[in-house]
């Protein structure tokens, strides 16, 4: 299929060439040369029609691997992925390195199909496979002093290009409050279409928040450490004033360099027009109680 979104975005840019034409141009240029085929695919906020393979699987971001949306599809098929193990520490009472094979083994594995919002305001849907975090962490034994999560990805510039320059400080780092980490919406990955995870997306665990911005669900995880502390985040080291630490999907709070009003589904084709993003980007009746009477301005 022909691929639309050939421009390179980034987290400074989210205007797309499409977002130049105006309602009348679109018309126009629809009925002009005959392109209904390519009239938006249905894609409300509340439709749950699963974005396709190939856009999910090609317009990516994964700094580690360059920041074009195009750079993950071509440059991870160098990470290698076995064996993996995933280092549990901290304030748990089963330290240790947990080999992925041994946790998948205790884990019954579900489809999850969510909604996910990049900061930079697009979306699509995704049709995850995996297990909830909580249930992980129940393996490790979480103790009653822990109050955060923190998540690190794979470090290994040899297999990761982008990490041989300072896009972010490497490795990335993310993190939760524990009982964001404990919500059952809150899933461990380990693939989508019923497919292992690819490279792009986060091979071979990552993890998915469906109620935040996209760059909360950290890709190709090596640590999971319990903390009493609020961990550093990879984003909000490098812009702090832009992303916060609860990143919560909010389109009453911008960003301070664009609108969080309205999203761009991706692979809807040229002519996808903008939909309203939902408060906790559609999640609301199930996690608006993690911040009941929280200032969700301040905490950003
Ligand atoms: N390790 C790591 N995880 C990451 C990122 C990254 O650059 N490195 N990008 C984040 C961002 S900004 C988004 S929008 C999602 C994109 O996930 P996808 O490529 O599977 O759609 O991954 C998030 N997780
Ligand atoms: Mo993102």
């Amino acid at each position: 299929m022909a691929h639309r979104w050939t421009n390179t975005l980034t987290h400074d840019d989210v205007t797309p060439k499409s977002a130049y034409l105006n309602r009348r141009q679109v018309m126009a240029g629809m009925a002009g040369l005959g392109l209904t085929a390519l009239a938006p695919k249905a894609n409300g906020a509340s439709d749950l029609t699963p974005t396709d393979f190939d856009v999910i699987t090609q317009y990516n971001n994964f700094y580690e691997f360059g920041t074009g949306k195009e750079d993950p599809a071509k440059n991870a098929h160098a990470l290698t992925t076995k064996p993996w193990s995933i280092k549990i520490d901290g304030m748990v009472d089963r330290p240790g390195d947990y080999a992925l094979s041994d946790i998948l083994s205790k884990m019954t594995i579900e489809e999850r199909i969510y909604r996910f919002r990049c900061v930079e305001a697009w979306s699509m849907v995704v049709p995850w496979n995996g297990f909830e975090l909580k249930d992980l962490l129940d393996l490790a034994g979480v103790q009653s002093s822990a109050k955060y999560v923190a998540f690190e990805t794979l470090y290994r510039p040899k297999e990761m290009v982008g990490q041989n320059y300072p896009f972010l400080d490497w490795p990335y780092v993310e993190g939760l409050r524990l009982d964001e980490a404990n919500h059952p919406l809150t899933l461990m990955a380990t693939g989508i279409y019923g497919k292992d995870m690819p490279k792009q997306n986060g091979a071979p665990i990552r993890l998915v928040v469906p109620w935040k911005y996209g760059f909360k669900s950290i890709k190709s995880i090596v640590r999971i450490t319990l903390t009493d502390k609020e961990p550093p985040t990879s984003w909000n080291k490098s812009i702090p004033n832009e992303y916060g630490f609860y990143s919560n999907v909010n389109p009453e709070v911008d960003h301070p360099r664009w609108s969080q009003a309205s999203e761009r589904p991706i692979g809807g084709g040229f002519f996808a027009k903008r939909i309203p993003t939902l408060m906790f980007n559609g999640y609301e009746k199930e996690v608006a109680g993690l911040y009941e009477g929280m200032d969700l301005r301040k905490n950003y």
